[in-house]
């Protein structure tokens, strides 16, 4: 089976899958498409991904719709495709903790951050830089809190437990993103910690973003 990974080297949600696939060993070809020049809304690329946003995996597979999209959905089909090194725990529970973890990340601090979203506040809205960073710090903050208190509940080493999952995956996309825009982590001591053990790892620091090739 041979993977394409369609992203872009700043994507925190392409980067999620290069994480979970590094930690698998699993090997991929990467097709860049670069984000700031619309390059994610080429027709070409809308064949692939109607949505027009990264990553889609071309999971390379003969028969059926190969491409996928939504990385919560990619990490899940590398999971259960290549289950060893687990990303989920192996009983129910720890496992819908971990999704939860991956979710609040997921649904409820990116997509609010996210580029086609900001653009919106100032082309659509109006609102000025100032006012659009208070506005991405107000949402990292509202998901860390609450991520730094389930990591309490329920973390180790890692975010869940003592081993990477699918929680770290998301967790470390976000840490960098939050770095990005000027975010104070102080209040969120667990969350730098486990951003600081996952970067000691070979398979987190290949998938981060400096080391893409598309990387500027
Ligand atoms: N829920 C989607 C979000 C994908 C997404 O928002 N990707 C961003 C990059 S991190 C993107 O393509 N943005 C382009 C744009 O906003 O036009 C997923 O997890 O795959």
């Amino acid at each position: 089976m041979s993977l394409t990974l369609h992203g872009y080297w700043r994507s925190g949600a392409a980067w999620r899958v290069r994480i979970a696939l590094a930690l698998k060993g699993l090997p991929f070809e990467t097709v860049a498409h670069d984000l700031r020049t619309g390059a994610q809304r080429d027709d070409a690329y809308r064949t692939l991904n109607p949505q027009a946003l990264v990553p889609a995996l071309d999971t390379g597979v003969a028969t059926g719709d190969a491409v996928l999209t939504q990385s919560p959905a990619i990490l899940e089909w590398i999971e259960e495709t290549h289950p060893a090194p687990a990303l989920l725990p192996a009983d129910a529970m720890g496992r819908a903790h971990v999704r939860a973890m991956a979710a609040l990340v997921c649904c409820d601090i990116h997509p609010l951050n996210n580029l086609r979203v900001l653009n919106a506040l100032r082309q659509e809205l109006g609102v000025d830089e100032e006012h659009v960073a208070a506005w991405i710090a107000r949402w990292i903050h509202d998901g860390f809190a609450a991520l730094e208190a389930l990591v309490a509940r329920h973390g180790g080493a890692f975010a869940f437990g003592d081993s990477p999952t699918l929680a770290d995956c998301c967790l470390v996309p976000q840490v960098y993103s939050a770095r990005r825009f000027g975010v104070d982590l102080g209040a969120y001591p667990r969350i730098v910690a486990i951003d600081a053990r996952c970067a000691q790892m070979p398979a987190f620091q290949a998938a981060h973003p400096a080391a893409q090739a598309d990387a500027d």
